[in-house]
C-alpha cells in the first residue's frame, strides 16, 4: 500500500494511525501541500478530490478518509477499529463524525485560508473561529466520555474514534486551545500518545517533517 499524505494533515494522520492499529505495512509518499502539489494535474488524474490522504491499495487510488477508514475496516477487519455491539459501534461513530463533519470540515486549512483571502479575515480573528468551533463540539464530546465513564480509551482498545480525536488534539494543541478542562478527552490522548502506533503516525515523526530525526541505525 502507498499512503499520499501530509505529515500536517489530520487526514494524512488518521490513515497513518489506522494503518498502524491494523498492522498494515505502507510507503508514506508525502505530497507538498504548501507548493499546492495536491492540486498539480499528475495527482488530481488519480484523486479528483486534490486532497489527502489518497490510499493506493490493490490497484485502485481511494479517497477520502472517513470513507477510507470504513473501507480499510471492512477490507482488514483484524483488529478491529469498532467494538462488537452496534449500540457501541453507534457510539464510536457518534464521536468520530462528531469530529470529522462539525470540527475539521469547518477548521480546514482551505477554509481558514478562504477566511483570510478573499473575506479579508485577519488572523487573530481566524484563530477565533477555529477555536469557537473545536468549543462547540468537543465540549459535548467530554460530555459524553464523562457519561461513558470511559477510561484509557472509549472501549477496551484505541479504534475508529482515537483515530479522528488525536489529530484534532494535535491540531487544538497548535493553536493553543485550553483544554484543561477536558479531563477525559486529555486522559485518551495521553493514553494513545504512549503506545507505538500512534508515536509512529505523529507529525513530527514523517519523513517530510522539518522536525524529523532520523532513527539510528536507519
Ligand atoms: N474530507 C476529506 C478532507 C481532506 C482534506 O481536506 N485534506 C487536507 C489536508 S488535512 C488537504 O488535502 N488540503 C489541501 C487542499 O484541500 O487543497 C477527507 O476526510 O479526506
Amino acid at each position: 500500500m502507498k499512503l499520499f499524505g501530509y505529515f500536517r494533515s489530520s487526514t494524512s494522520y488518521r490513515l497513518r494511525i489506522a494503518l498502524n492499529l491494523k498492522g498494515l505495512e505502507y510507503e508514506n509518499i508525502p505530497v507538498d501541500l504548501r507548493t499546492s502539489e495536491q492540486k498539480g494535474e499528475a495527482f488530481t488524474a488519480r484523486n479528483p478530490f486534490g486532497s489527502v490522504p489518497m490510499l493506493e491499495a490493490d490497484g485502485r487510488d481511494r479517497a477520502q478518509s472517513m470513507a477510507l477508514l470504513e473501507w480499510l475496516e471492512e477490507a482488514y477487519p483484524d483488529p478491529p477499529l469498532l467494538p462488537a455491539g452496534s449500540e457501541d459501534r453507534y457510539t464510536v461513530r457518534e464521536l468520530a463524525h462528531a469530529i470529522a463533519t462539525e470540527i475539521h470540515a469547518i477548521n480546514n486549512l482551505p477554509v481558514l485560508r478562504y477566511l483570510a483571502d478573499p473575506l479579508g479575515h485577519a488572523q487573530d480573528d481566524i484563530a477565533i473561529w477555529y477555536r469557537h468551533w473545536l468549543s462547540r463540539t468537543l465540549g459535548p464530546v467530554e460530555q459524553r466520555l464523562a457519561q461513558l465513564h470511559t477510561g484509557d480509551f472509549l472501549f477496551d482498545r484505541p479504534g475508529l474514534f482515537e483515530v479522528v480525536l488525536l489529530p484534532q488534539i494535535y491540531n487544538a494543541r497548535k493553536f493553543d486551545y485550553d483544554l484543561s478542562d477536558k479531563p477525559h478527552t486529555t486522559r485518551i490522548e495521553a493514553a494513545c500518545l504512549a503506545l507505538p502506533e500512534f508515536e509512529r503516525a505523529f507529525p513530527d515523526n514523517q519523513t517530510d517533517s522539518p522536525d524529523y530525526i532520523q532513527p539510528a541505525g536507519e
